[in-house]
């Protein structure tokens, strides 16, 4: 009753990129032997839990590494998945892994509307299937000026946009999650204005950068994380990476954000990863990476949170001195 979902490497184990790469060396041996379905340990085990019948070869996939991961030391799974940002569950740090513990993200399905040819709703599985597994090791730079690297597993977000078929009035996509107050406590506040809601040009959405993501640390995404499927944009400071996605829209207009409604001063559509731009009530030059240590100095912030060489051409026309 406590958590149905799989766990199968006890947190407290997985600490170190060390001990992330050794598990993943038990995992290519297990799937070598073919020992990989009767291994409850395994993640692929795991990640066949929430996509039934994923095929061995599919899986597979997850542990090629991608030349878009960074080989920077990983934050701890304990981190990732104790310190997270998910108001649906509360505003501290803490609440979200403490109140999203009973969560049920099974079944899921997720709705598709607006300018595209294969409009209507979807089950997560036929959504996700199609397309194969990678990982994405990047980093995450929260506008709050900390950060993580994470090692995500997920699908390209162009592979599930293209499969939809957009039309050329498609623009913008659009991205909500949950509304449920009964299952998302931290909805019965009006913190925000619910549902969460995001959005990216439809260039941005297609840059190969930009991921779905499914699992985190070989195993299917932690509820606290975005369960059962979150953006992932790691040039954008992190409020962009809307969690729990049941709603997704093409659109011609720019789509209305969360954060930039609730404080258009402070948070733009764009939100790209700028250390020039300050935050109005803080710097935006250096960010404090979460499990360097209490006495650790902070680090400095990358352009584009270090995309830059992949992205900027993207914002050829913007002027980067703003806050967008
Ligand atoms: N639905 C929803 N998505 C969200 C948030 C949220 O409160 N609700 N917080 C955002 C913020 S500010 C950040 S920094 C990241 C944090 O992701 P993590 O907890 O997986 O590290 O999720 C983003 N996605
Ligand atoms: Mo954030």
């Amino acid at each position: 009753m406590l958590i149905r979902k799989p766990n199968p490497i006890r947190s407290s184990e997985i600490t170190s990129k060390d001990n992330y790469l050794n598990r993943r060396e038990f995992i290519r041996a297990g799937a070598a032997s073919g020992a990989i379905a009767g291994a409850s340990l395994s993640a692929p085990a795991a990640l066949a839990a929430v996509i039934p019948d994923e095929p061995l070869a599919k899986l597979a996939d997850i542990r090629k590494p991608s030349p878009f991961s960074t080989d920077e030391t990983l934050t701890s799974y304990d981190d990732v998945t104790t310190y997270n940002n998910f108001y649906e569950f509360g505003t501290g740090k803490d609440d979200p892994h403490r109140n999203a513990r009973d969560f049920e993200p099974q079944p899921w399905s997720i709705k598709v509307d607006g300018h595209a040819e294969n409009t209507g709703t979807f089950h997560l599985e036929d959504f996700v299937k199609p397309h194969t597994l990678e990982e994405r090791i990047y980093r995450m730079r929260c506008v709050e000026a900390w950060s993580m690297v994470i090692p995500w597993v997920g699908i390209p977000l162009a592979d599930v946009l293209k499969a939809l078929k957009p039309t050329s009035k498609a623009k913008f996509v659009a991205f909500e999650t949950l509304y449920d107050p009964k299952r998302m406590p931290g909805q019965r506040r009006r913190v925000l204005d619910w549902p969460y809601r995001e959005g990216l040009t439809i260039a941005e959405a297609m840059h190969p950068l930009t991921i779905l993501a499914v699992g985190l640390y070989g195993e299917v995404l932690p509820n606290q994380n975005g369960a059962p499927l979150r953006l992932v944009v790691p040039w954008k400071y992190g409020f962009k990476g809307i969690k729990s996605i049941v709603r997704i829209r093409f659109m011609s207009r720019m789509p209305q954000t969360s954060w930039n409604l609730s404080a258009p001063h402070e948070y733009g559509f764009y939100a790209n990863v700028n250390p020039e731009v300050d935050h109005p009530r803080w710097s935006q030059a250096r960010e404090r990476r979460i499990g360097s240590g209490l006495f650790a100095a902070k680090q400095p912030t990358l352009m584009f949170n270090g995309y830059a060489e992949e992205v900027a051409s993207l914002y050829d026309g913007l002027d980067l001195r703003r806050n967008y």
